[in-house]
């Protein structure tokens, strides 16, 4: 035994110093971390200057759909059912279909509404899909609520099935109680929202909506994309901060799509129209919708409040969901939106 642990001793020795420095490695580098993690949880304030005066910030751009709930009005595979996607489709050639089950029971043949706002891997999309051939008059609807005031800026579909003829993209600003719409694409806008195709927009008519025929093409019958961006062609876009109605424009609590007609073949109503309606759904890998937190450039992020609710982490002596307001004993001058060049900060007497 005595022998053993002579042998041992030295060994051990050996081991106990390897574990102490590696050990003080770990700790080191245990320690470098913390101190990353402290420069990121307490940054400069960037709604104050390096003096301490206040100056605007706003929140981060964000998608704000993602990992959000989308209310659907339908959603395939409650019961199974069969759905087919055309593969083939060259000039003069007959169309070639390829058969599927919708499942919403099984995992791997379901098509969720929470497909619509997961991580969008593009070499791994995964799609929501109506019910086949929910056509005209019939529309489906998608819900999306923010949770809170957002300013946004685009918001986007990108589809699995071909896109649909026409559709509509609504905004509420009141958590779904009242809804204006944003845009309209239609291959017949007249008939379809009786509006202009393509109208222009002028500094008298900022807030409203517009209807084009531009991105309704059939084709690609997989993988095109719907963009709305809120600002693109309204003329006091490059003045945004001096312009209430476009502030007010961008402003959405929730968002809503309404698909109202299906691209067909025109085979519908042949022979074998039950195989050509399996044809036609609608079906999106990815809706995103992209803008900033709503803070009146008076708060640099949203936190979740006791509730749970979303709000801004209000500065310059400012309070609300969108520091809308001022708080409390700052009442000494109006509140008002910061701008580039004047924080507006809510001030008082003491
Ligand atoms: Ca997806």
């Amino acid at each position: 035994m005595i022998i053993m642990s002579r042998i041992l001793e030295p060994w051990l020795t050996l081991v106990a110093v390897s574990l102490m420095v590696e050990l003080e490695g770990a700790i080191g580098a245990y320690a470098g971390m913390m101190s990353v993690f402290a420069a990121q949880t307490t940054p400069p304030d960037p709604c104050y200057d390096e003096h301490g005066n206040p100056r605007r910030c706003i929140p981060d751009f964000v998608n704000s759909a993602f990992g959000k709930e989308v209310r659907v009005s339908s959603t395939c595979g409650t019961p199974a059912a069969k759905y087919c996607v055309v593969v083939t489709e060259k000039a003069g050639e007959e169309r070639s279909r390829s058969c599927h089950t919708c499942d919403a029971s099984d995992p791997k043949k379901s098509h969720p509404p929470a497909y619509l706002t997961d991580l969008n891997n593009p070499h791994n999309l995964t799609c929501w899909q109506s019910e086949n051939y929910m056509q005209y008059p019939q529309n489906v609807t998608l819900t999306l609520s923010l949770g809170k005031k957002f300013e946004v800026t685009y918001v986007s579909l990108q589809f699995c099935s071909p896109r649909p003829e026409s559709m509509a993209i609504y905004k509420s600003m009141d958590y779904g109680k009242s809804w204006v719409p944003f845009q309209f694409y239609s291959t017949q806008c007249k008939k379809m929202y009786n509006k202009a195709n393509k109208a222009a927009i002028t500094k008298q008519n900022e807030q409203e909506a517009v209807c084009t025929d531009s991105h309704t093409e059939m084709h690609p019958l997989s993988g095109g994309l719907i963009a709305f961006s809120t600002l693109d062609g309204r003329p006091s876009a490059h003045d945004f901060d001096n312009s209430p109605v476009l502030q007010d424009w961008v402003t959405a609590t929730d968002i809503k799509v309404i698909f109202s007609r299906l691209h067909t073949f025109g085979d519908e109503n042949e022979d074998d129209s039950e195989l050509a309606r399996e044809s036609y759904f609608y079906a999106v890998s990815d809706l995103q919708v992209g803008g900033r937190c709503k803070c009146n450039g008076h708060a640099s992020r949203c936190v979740k409040d006791r509730e749970g609710n979303l709000v801004c982490e209000c500065k310059h002596n400012t309070a609300g969901p969108e520091c809308d307001r001022c708080k409390p004993f700052h009442y000494d001058r109006p509140w008002q939106r910061a701008t580039a060049r004047e924080a507006n900060e809510c001030v008082g007497k003491f």
